[in-house]
């Protein structure tokens, strides 16, 4: 395997073990080697290449597991917690509410598989933090999932018009396995950045480590800078 890229044993060490839940790197089905050539000439409409350096295109999303979280129950709560002028406990049926919005985008998991074309639907991030006012002083977004699980993103990187909570994909309400009933969807970072099975969002001043950046992996996890450990 490249060095550029997550080795098995590499893997083992950061993460005690716990492997199955990033997922097997070889374990999916690549698109073809041609299809990945030509692809690897194209660019996207901001520049950057369209499958990011030591990526390959794959050709469906990965189950990489995780946790799960309960699926669709109707207990389910998004709380909305720290540095906001309103904080707010969303029930299911207040974020349908919101105006949804249908997404394609491309991601990208560190283990160096990509997914081109997911077609997601969801909730702008940004809408749910004009309406619970945000503070000034806010500067990190944090996702807090099912069991435990963390990541964070800055403010900057959450205003973008393609991130969003995610409850629909490829036309589905997403599988449990997936992060029903919602999900983070931050395309352009790496993968872990997408908390499934989010219950709760924090603003704050100061960064949180998420699960895999405390163990090893890279905050900051841009996928054009290769930017997969710390
Ligand atoms: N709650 C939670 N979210 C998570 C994870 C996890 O283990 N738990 N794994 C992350 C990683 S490493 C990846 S690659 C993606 C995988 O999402 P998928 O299983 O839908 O492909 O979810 C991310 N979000
Ligand atoms: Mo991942």
């Amino acid at each position: 395997m490249e060095n550029n890229k997550l080795s098995r044993r590499e893997f083992m060490a950061l993460s005690g073990g716990t492997l199955v839940q990033i997922g097997l790197p070889g374990a999916f089905v690549k698109l073809s080697h041609a299809k990945n050539a030509e692809l690897a000439s194209e660019l996207r409409p901001d520049g950057r290449l369209r499958i990011p350096p030591g990526q390959e295109a794959v050709e469906s999303i990965q189950k990489m597991g995780g946790m799960s979280g309960p699926g669709l129950d109707p207990e389910w709560r998004l709380q909305i917690k720290g540095e906001v002028k309103k904080l707010t406990t969303f029930a299911w049926d207040d974020l349908m509410q919101f105006p949804q919005t249908d997404l394609l985008c491309d991601v990208h998991c560190v283990t160096g598989w990509t997914l081109l074309d997911s077609r997601w639907q969801g909730i702008r991030l940004r809408r749910i933090m004009d309406a619970v006012e945000v503070k000034e002083q806010a500067a990190f977004v944090i996702f807090e999932a099912h069991a435990g699980y963390t990541t964070s993103i800055p403010v900057s990187e959450a205003r973008k018009d393609n991130v969003i909570l995610a409850h629909t994909f490829s036309g589905k309400h997403l599988h449990k396995s997936h992060g029903a009933p919602l999900r983070g969807l931050v395309p352009d970072l790496y993968f872990y950045k997408s908390a499934k099975w989010i219950k709760g969002i924090k603003f704050s001043a100061k960064d949180e480590l998420g699960y895999w950046e405390s163990g090893g992996f890279s905050n900051t996890a841009d996928p054009w800078k290769e930017d997969r450990y710390k």
